[in-house]
């Protein structure tokens, strides 16, 4: 039995498309208090968190095309300042986004928590794409593509973005899923000790490896893990709620498998649901795989699922 706390983060900046700020409701009215319940764990929703408000001026940056760059700001410093209060090792939080950018304050945050204990932070990316864009070397402007290059300390952010209170080493950072990289953030991402797995790597030596590998890391440090989990992990064909679909991507029993593995090695203590847009899904049905999915990654087994009619 664990206690885990609810936070949404409806953060909606990250991108120009909106649509993001709904995904906690949406995970609400999918059930996802309910189906943790079920499973013996003790719940409580925390609500809704709002940025920081705003602070007096804010650079211009260089790069003309950043989105929402002040807003953006005011979301990382509420979130990551929430996340470290948020943290306690007899409670297991689940942040409930909002686009990626959420990560950004989410894992600076968990990290800062780790920092405080002495121990060392893993994170587990589950993503078609690598977010590692700084805010000069994005193109798009969407500062949801930056989180993971913000809490590994890349340079750039400083005087735009808060400090950081807590950073993660790239090399306790696993990727899987990943298909879709801008030339510029593969150039980076390959400098550093990142391990990442890309779909084609997953079609050819199957999920579970890397998984087990990275978790055996994690375990002989002694580390606290999050879990990153951007909905475009997912092939758009299970899972059509997202702003940035990438086909060929993780299928319904590869993602089970992931969360079935986690569970078991009862290593995860904090995770994000991040980019599910609710405007985009077909009756809920995205934001219904996303509570079964969380549901296998707090014990529902195979086994558990019976026959349903209609
Ligand atoms: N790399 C692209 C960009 O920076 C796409 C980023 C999309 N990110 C997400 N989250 N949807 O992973 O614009
Ligand atoms: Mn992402
Ligand atoms: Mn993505
Ligand atoms: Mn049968």
């Amino acid at each position: 039995m664990r206690s885990i706390t609810l936070l949404g983060a409806p953060v909606d900046s990250g991108k120009a498309r909106q649509g993001c700020l709904m995904g906690p409701d949406a995970l609400r009215v999918a059930g996802l208090e309910r189906a943790l319940r079920d499973l013996g764990h003790k719940v409580h929703d925390h609500g809704n968190l709002a940025p920081s408000p705003k602070t007096s001026e804010h650079a211009i940056h260089p790069n003309s095309l950043l989105k929402n760059l002040e807003d953006c700001a005011n979301w990382v410093a509420a979130l990551q300042d929430a996340a470290f209060e948020i943290c306690d090792d007899t409670r297991t939080p689940i942040f409930m986004g909002g686009d990626h950018l959420m990560s950004a304050g989410t894992v600076s945050g968990v990290a800062n928590y780790a920092q405080a204990l002495g121990q060392e932070q893993f994170v587990l990316w589950l993503d078609a794409h690598t977010d590692f864009h700084t805010l000069s070397s994005t193109d798009s402007g969407n500062l949801h593509g930056t989180p993971v290059a913000f809490f590994t300390g890349q340079d750039g952010f400083k005087g735009y973005f808060p400090t950081p209170k807590g950073l993660v080493k790239p090399e306790n950072i696993c990727m899987l899923g990943i298909r879709s990289v801008d030339a510029s953030e593969n150039a980076n991402i390959t400098e550093t000790a990142i391990d990442v797995h890309d779909m084609r790597a997953i079609d050819e030596g199957g999920i579970a490896t890397p998984l087990r590998n990275f978790l055996s890391r994690v375990r002989a440090a002694n580390g606290r893990l999050h879990l990153s989990f951007d909905v475009d992990f997912l092939d758009p064909s299970i899972a059509p709620a997202v702003g940035t679909t990438v086909p060929g991507g993780a299928t319904f029993r590869e993602a089970h498998l992931v969360m079935e593995i986690l569970h078991d090695s009862d290593l995860v203590t904090s995770m994000d649901i991040a980019e599910l847009n609710p405007f985009l899904d077909e009756r809920g049905r995205t934001a219904k795989l996303i509570v079964d999915l969380i549901a296998s990654l707090f014990g529902k087994r195979v086994m558990d699922r019976p026959t349903r009619s209609f």
